[in-house]
């Protein structure tokens, strides 16, 4: 079948061999990532009416993409971890067994490429040659995966070269078929190094190298091979005399992990000669460095990040990031000048414009509280854009031995417990700090302000296994990491009684990532409570903020009986994860329930 194939691995041979048997397609093409195929692919797409391409003064090489309307998120509900044992799987993670999945799933994609081409994408995870990367082969049947995949991943043949004969590598096998919601399915297969996606089109649950890979995968091989895949945001801080310090941040989403990596620093910072460095905004892989140091490295190569509410205030980086090269998906399309909209951007929508589901669209219709029923823009309209098209992006984006990091922060989105800034005892009191993350719902998701979940690390819908086995492996990694990096919780959503938030977030964030850093090199004391050490409000650098003592002193307060409720809702989540959860989890809840008193 594959005479002119570019790699001679047996087992990409035979895996492929196999699977293009059984989903039928016309043609094969193999993608070798080259401009001149990626632009002959765009011109298929686009007279097909995948895709449309955009203004190539003011949007040049970028181009437009609607997905069905059933078809407009990762989706929790149909996502499977096929484990060998549903114990292994976990109480968090729907589960299935493996070889009822196979069958099912195999039936789904037989003959579903017949009349289609079969496009084969060989990918690297990370910079391809780095002791971090890894290979992955995605078989597709949609050509606005294969562009996504150039963007979002490092696509060719030198991949391929890279893993020679090595069985070393990720098979995912992705089918359009009808995009039936009834009959989509988001499998992963940890033990065998395999995902399925099926009847979906949509960017988290047809990208594979992403959520699939990069979180449910590898966090399944870090775990068996000594490292960490987590969902974290990575950057560079640059002091005045040229160090780098670097600082890797887990939010759950709707939290602006994108917007924290690409900060742009306040004013005074900016002129002592602060700089911001983004290293990645969604992913971090880490690994211990022979000098004792956990490193980073951003697998990804791109950003695909939420459209609505991006702009040249809330980040003005990531907008410029989508000038060129970007693909848009699910936003307003401005038929005047053909370009896109979403709300959010700023405060002239297109007067002749076509919303996301293909249709007229009049933006005096739009209600706020009704988005998802008037919005031009889908609310999770995306931007699928080059990481070497940031501002900002950092000169160690393609290392290939990653970034030592000093600190790893943990976030959500807390009316009143959280204070906006506390440090963690010790290595494994952080991890417990991780493990009872929670953010919660606003009135305008859900009606009912305050409501937490919990996401452990935000990983809640990407571990790759049992929860309670990743918060051990969690603190076997910290005995393994002699310099560990030192670990933080942040909030920027703690409210006053009117619920307005007293914090100003965005790039004063960098007040508090700063004060981290003292911390980490030992620069400042600090107060102890119950929950960790809070700033004194003297280290904290606040000029040019319209803020006054009081109002920092409550955005630092730690309040007992706050904490003593969140304790009743850790316990239950606990009992959830049930008896995985390692008993030093269970030793810090105690001696957190003491210190509170
Ligand atoms: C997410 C994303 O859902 O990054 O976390 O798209
Ligand atoms: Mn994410």
């Amino acid at each position: 079948m594959f005479s002119n194939a570019p790699t001679k691995n047996p087992t990409v041979l035979a895996w492929l061999e196999d699977k293009i048997k059984l989903v039928n397609p016309d043609k094969v093409v193999w993608i070798d990532g080259s401009d001149e195929q990626i632009e002959a692919l765009r011109a298929e797409a686009c007279s097909t009416g995948e895709m449309i391409k955009l203004n190539q003064e003011l949007l040049p090489d970028c181009y437009l993409h609607r997905t069905a309307v059933n078809d407009v998120a990762r989706v929790e509900g149909r996502t499977f971890i096929c484990a060998p044992t549903k114990e292994e799987a976990g109480p968090t993670n729907n589960w299935m067994d493996p070889s009822e999945a196979y069958e099912m799933l195999y039936d789904i994609a037989k003959d579903s490429y017949k009349g289609r081409t079969a496009y084969i994408i060989p990918y690297s995870m990370g910079p391809v040659g780095s002791p971090f990367s890894k290979a992955g082969i995605e078989l597709t049947d949609s050509i606005y995966v294969v562009l996504n995949m150039c963007i979002m991943t490092r696509v060719g043949f030198n991949v391929l070269d890279s893993l020679g004969d090595s069985n070393d590598w990720v098979r995912g096998l992705h089918c359009r078929c009808d995009i039936d919601e009834e009959k989509r399915y988001i499998c992963q297969f940890p033990q065998d190094n395999t995902i399925i996606s099926v009847n979906s089109g949509y960017g988290g649950n047809v990208l594979l190298g992403k959520k699939c890979f990069a979180l449910r995968i590898a966090s399944y091989l870090g775990r068996k091979e000594g490292w960490m895949a987590e969902h974290m945001l990575i950057l560079g801080i640059e002091y005045p005399n040229g160090d780098v310090k670097y600082i890797t941040a887990a939010f759950p989403s709707a939290c602006g992990k994108t917007n924290l990596a690409m900060l742009i620093p306040p004013e005074f910072l900016k002129n002592k000669g602060y700089k911001v460095w983004c290293v990645g905004d969604d992913i971090a892989w880490l690994r211990v460095g022979a000098d004792g140091r956990l490193y980073a490295v951003n697998p990804e190569n791109g950003f695909f990040g939420v459209a609505p509410g991006t702009n040249d205030k809330s980040n003005p980086n990531a907008l410029a990031t989508t000038m060129r090269d970007t693909i848009f998906t699910n936003v307003v399309h401005d038929l005047d000048n053909n370009t896109v909209w979403w709300e959010g951007l700023n405060d002239n929508p297109p007067v002749n414009a076509i919303d996301w589901k293909g249709n007229p669209w009049d933006y005096r219709k739009y209600d706020k509280n009704n988005k998802a029923a008037t919005a031009g823009a889908h609310p999770n309209s995306r931007f699928t854009a080059l990481a070497k098209n940031c501002p900002c992006i950092s000169s160690e984006f393609n290392s290939t031995v990653g970034v030592p990091v000093s600190a790893i922060v943990f976030g959500g989105r807390r009316a009143k417990t959280a204070p906006l800034v506390y440090q963690s005892f010790n290595w494994q009191n952080g991890a417990f700090v991780g493990s009872i993350m929670a953010s919660e719902t606003t009135a305008a998701a859900s009606g009912a302000v305050g409501v937490v979940r919990r996401d452990p690390m935000a990983m809640r819908p990407f571990v790759g296994y049992n929860m309670g086995d990743y918060w051990a492996h969690w603190i076997e990694m910290g005995k393994k990491i002699p310099n560990a990096p030192k670990i933080f919780h942040v909030n920027w959503f703690r409210t006053d009684d009117n619920g307005n938030f007293i914090w100003p977030g965005f790039g004063d964030n960098m007040r508090v990532l700063l004060w981290i850093l003292d911390r980490c090199e030992g620069k400042v004391d600090a107060v102890e409570t119950p929950i960790g050490y809070v700033p004194k409000v003297e280290d904290l650098q606040l000029e040019g903020l319209d803020i006054d003592e009081a109002t920092i002193k409550e955005l630092l307060r730690v309040e007992p009986d706050w904490w003593k409720e969140d304790i009743v809702n850790i316990k239950e989540f606990y009992e959830l994860v049930g008896d995985h959860v390692p008993a030093e989890m269970y030793e810090e809840l105690a001696a957190l329930e003491k210190r509170l008193g």
